[in-house]
């Protein structure tokens, strides 16, 4: 990806079918993958309208235009619905502003693909949990994104990143980093390294009740931390969820429990001092309660047996990804530290071991609001 500056950014901005005359354009939001700009207009009469400008990351997503399709296929698809139920659909999905040229992306003068959404004002996202009702809220919102897809043809999305959340495959591609160690940091790594190895008969768990065909395969969001919802700064609901460029056929038990692994804890994911990381039963209850209250009747009982397990694999590999990208010289995730990556990984492997330290209590919660 090339580097970015204002010029491209302003280039970007004009190709788009924006009301009123572009005031300027803001780094915005605290996302790992895309570059993301707040864009403000000034409209006739002075009000201001703000757009949300991303710069796809195409090292990331090989095919920005099969990306988009999927977009706007899902967002008129939601859009309708929501409309339907009485809902605003400004509100409560994503909406794709054309460009000048009526396509829904541009490509500027350095090859760098772009897009651009309506801003959904007054709303908030977290990096982290401040509460437990925050994230309970959030839960029903992407317990809502489930089930108001549970009908969308599936067979129309295009896998845009392959082998996504397919486990068994990203510990194959830890393996490869680590056998390469091109930067030699392997060495200051072994318990992190040691702690993935130990853990790679698990990796195969929910891969291996897929292909049996014990669990289903959905349309699911696949990214589902807490900071893509939208929380109404008013009433504290989740109102909208967004960044969706991983939205395609995957397993329930992936977005509940990548859910789990951003949020069921008080500390950020990159926290260096791991006594602040802890797993938190009250939020993973939190969390449990609001998503099963809205998509619990369509789960299936492999589904629900699976919840912690779905916690724990999403978690694991999380980390596991966190420590391939160290082991590679940090390619793929944005980072602002030298070791970021690695304190990304410790977070998550701690989790791991509070999760595994408390199975049953997490399979107590999950019984209480399923058990009828
Ligand atoms: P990334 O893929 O890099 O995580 P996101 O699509 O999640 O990018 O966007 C980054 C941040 O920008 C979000 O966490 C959110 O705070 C903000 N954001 C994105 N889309 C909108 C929108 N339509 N309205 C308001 N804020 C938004
Ligand atoms: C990335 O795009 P963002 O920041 O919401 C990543 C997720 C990781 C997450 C870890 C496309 O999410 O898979 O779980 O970072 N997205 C992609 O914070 O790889
Ligand atoms: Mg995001």
């Amino acid at each position: 990806m090339k580097a970015i500056n204002k010029e491209i950014i302003m280039e970007a901005a004009r190709a788009f079918l924006l009301e009123g005359r572009i005031l300027n354009a803001r780094p915005y939001g605290g996302g790992h993958i895309n570059d993301t700009f707040a864009v403000e207009c000034e409209r006739e009469g002075g009000s201001i309208k703000r757009y949300i400008l991303q710069r796809i990351n195409t090292n990331v997503f090989r095919n920005p235009i099969q990306l988009m399709e999927n977009i706007v296929g899902v967002t008129n698809y939601l859009g309708k619905l929501i409309e339907k139920q009485g809902g605003d659909p400004m509100r409560e999905t994503l909406t794709v502003i054309p460009t000048r040229e009526d396509k829904n992306w541009y490509v500027d003068s350095q090859g760098g693909y772009w897009r651009t959404y309506h801003f959904i004002e007054d709303t908030v996202t977290y990096d982290k949990v401040e509460s437990k009702e925050d994230f309970y809220n959030s839960a029903r919102a992407f317990g809502r994104f489930q089930q108001l897809l549970s009908d969308y043809p599936a067979e129309t999305l295009y896998e845009t990143i392959p082998n996504f959340h397919n486990t068994v495959d990203r510990f194959a591609k830890f393996r490869e980093a680590l056998n390469r160690d091109i930067c030699g940091r392997a060495k200051n790594v072994s318990r992190e390294i040691a702690f993935a190895l130990e853990r790679e008969k698990d990796t195969h768990k929910l891969i291996d009740l897929l292909k049996s065909g014990k669990l289903p395969l959905r349309v699911t969001h696949n990214d589902t931390k807490l900071n893509n919802v939208l929380i109404d700064k008013e009433t504290g609901e989740g109102i909208c969820v967004i960044d969706l460029d991983t939205v395609m056929p995957g397993l329930s038990l992936y977005d509940y429990g990548d859910s789990i692994r951003f949020g069921a804890t008080y500390a950020a994911e990159d926290e260096q001092d791991l006594s602040k990381v802890n797993f938190e039963l009250e939020l993973f209850e939190a969390y449990t309660k609001g998503w099963l209250e809205v998509a619990g009747d369509v789960l299936t009982p492999y589904e629900i047996e699976n919840l912690p397990m779905g916690a724990k694999l999403m978690t694991l590999e999380c980390g596991i990804r966190f420590l391939t990208d160290y082991l590679s010289g940090d390619t793929y995730f944005k980072v602002h530290r030298e070791e970021h990556n690695l304190d990304r990984c410790r977070t998550q492997f701690k989790l791991v071991s509070d999760m595994e330290a408390c199975w049953g209590e997490m399979k107590a919660i999950v019984s209480k609001y399923t058990d009828k």
